[in-house]
């Protein structure tokens, strides 16, 4: 419709370097879900970041299309939004390409997560791991995506790909709109069970909590998670990591303020506090993980939405990419 207002556009992504945690749940998918019918929403799985570091080709495969399994499974609606896998439109590369003639080495040095993966991955320090970054600002500038919902972590990221859009914008014209992060205020960074000082991540097994994980296994990890030698379950995120910890994620699974957690234990001690945020995550995630058992074996519909998630992505990818070619100088085809 001519006269209806363009709704606001939302990009993100996961990599299918894992399986899902609660950490990108409560960070990520949980938002995207919120978002979905208020704006015009695509959301993909970033096979071509996931290579940055050595993948079990198998794996990856299973992975990718598992993710799905499980974004639909997590509530998104595959009508309502465009879902796909980054490595089946190759707009991103291209247009990671050109971006990285405009991204300055100094810039990309400066990335945490660039510092933090070269340490983790020593014996492997691609080229790849280090322009992820330009990768990743590709992936939201195609689309001219005005929000990006992640955690805490990827804000970095973010503002590097304003930088680049606007230093392209200066040059050329308004090519890009620039995006803004859009971070959520109850679970944006949810720690390890096992060392709270360390964000969840998907290549920690132990510290935590996936979103397959049987019930037993999901009370098994809270039981161990680490707490401190008060008896308090009080939030006090510089003395008492582990507890505000399981205050938040407990807080981001049933919806209650942290006010109102504090109320509900206080007294109690940890022996009461560590199974019910168990009980509240079981709950949560029970319904999640049927629905992607049952997805996954429906391969033949999975396909189905990520072929015609592809489709549509790469009609909007190349409105843009041949916009920022012409800009550039590249002869006309
Ligand atoms: P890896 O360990 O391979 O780096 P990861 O577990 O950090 O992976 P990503 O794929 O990098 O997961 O992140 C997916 C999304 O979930 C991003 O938006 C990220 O900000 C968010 N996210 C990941 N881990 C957490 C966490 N512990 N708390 C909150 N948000 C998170
Ligand atoms: N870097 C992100 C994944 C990612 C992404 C994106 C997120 C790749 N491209 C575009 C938002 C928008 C991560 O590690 N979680």
């Amino acid at each position: 419709m001519e006269n209806e207002a363009r709704k606001k556009r939302i990009f993100s992504g996961i990599q299918p370097s894992g399986e899902l945690t609660l950490g990108s749940y409560m960070g990520a998918i949980k938002n995207w879900v919120a978002l979905q019918d208020e704006y015009d929403c695509i959301y993909c799985i970033v096979d071509m970041h996931a290579i940055t570091v050595r993948q079990d080709p198998a794996q990856l495969r299973r992975r990718s299309v598992a993710q799905l399994a499980q974004y639909i499974a997590c509530g998104l609606d595959p009508q309502k939004n465009i879902m796909f896998i980054q490595s089946h439109v190759p707009q991103h590369a291209e247009l990671g390409w050109i971006l990285g003639c405009y991204t300055q080495f100094g810039e990309l040095s400066r990335m945490t997560q660039f510092k933090q993966k070269s340490q983790q991955h020593a014996d492997n320090i691609t080229a790849g791991l280090f322009t992820y970054p330009v990768l990743m600002a590709a992936d939201i500038l195609l689309y001219q995506a005005d929000l990006v919902p992640v955690g805490a972590d990827q804000k970095q990221h973010v503002e590097l790909c304003r930088d680049i859009a606007q230093r392209f914008n200066g040059v050329y014209s308004d090519t890009f709109t620039l995006p803004e992060p859009f971070i959520p205020k109850m679970g944006a960074r949810v720690m390890s069970l096992g060392n709270p000082d360390n964000k969840m991540s998907k290549s920690d097994p132990d510290g935590c909590v996936y979103l397959m994980d049987k019930p037993e296994e999901i009370r098994r990890k809270f039981k161990r998670a680490v707490t401190d030698s008060e008896t308090a379950v009080r939030f006090d995120k510089e003395n008492k990591p582990g507890v505000s910890n399981l205050l938040t994620i407990y807080c981001a699974a049933t919806g209650k303020t942290m006010e109102e957690a504090e109320e509900e234990f206080a007294g109690q001690g940890y022996g009461v506090f560590k199974p019910a945020v168990a009980d509240a995550v079981v709950e949560l995630l029970r319904p999640i993980r049927e629905e992607s058992e049952r997805l996954m074996a429906d391969k033949a519909y999975l396909e189905s939405v990520y072929r015609e998630g592809a489709q549509r992505a790469q009609y909007l990818a190349n409105k843009t990419l041949s916009k920022v070619q012409r800009k550039v100088g590249f002869a006309a085809r």
